[in-house]
């Protein structure tokens, strides 16, 4: 009894160890959509190194414009408009995105890409 106990354990221990050494994904992607008047999503997670792979939708009927201030990206999204973006990052941190037609940003159409250490 005892010693089942203990190989259980050890599976337990190494499916942990297992775990804390695969790789992560080398791509996240992400489906951002903008519909009227909101991202679809406002938090978004990555890991330092990882590329992560916006695929941005204009779902609503107006224009959008996605902008992420920081790395100098404007992308102008016209109703229907699919636009794709590759970003990684080397530092840890909080990124801002948001809309930059006037009045969206007002109305909440902003989020954060945080990166964290791998
Ligand atoms: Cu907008």
């Amino acid at each position: 009894m005892i010693r089942r106990t203990t190989h259980i354990a050890f599976v337990i221990l190494l499916a942990g160890l297992l775990a804390a050494c695969l790789p992560q994904p080398e791509t996240v992607t992400v489906q951002l959509e903008a519909e009227d008047i909101k991202w679809s999503q406002t938090e978004i997670e990555v890991e330092v190194g990882q590329e992560l792979f916006l695929i941005i939708e204009n779902k609503g009927v107006l224009d959008h414009d996605f902008v992420i201030d920081a790395l100098d990206i404007e992308v102008r999204l016209l109703p229907g408009d699919v636009q794709e973006i590759s970003l990684t990052f080397e530092e840890p941190g909080v990124i801002e995105f948001h809309c930059a037609v006037p009045g969206h940003l007002d109305a909440g159409m902003q989020g954060v890409i945080t990166v964290t250490e791998p």
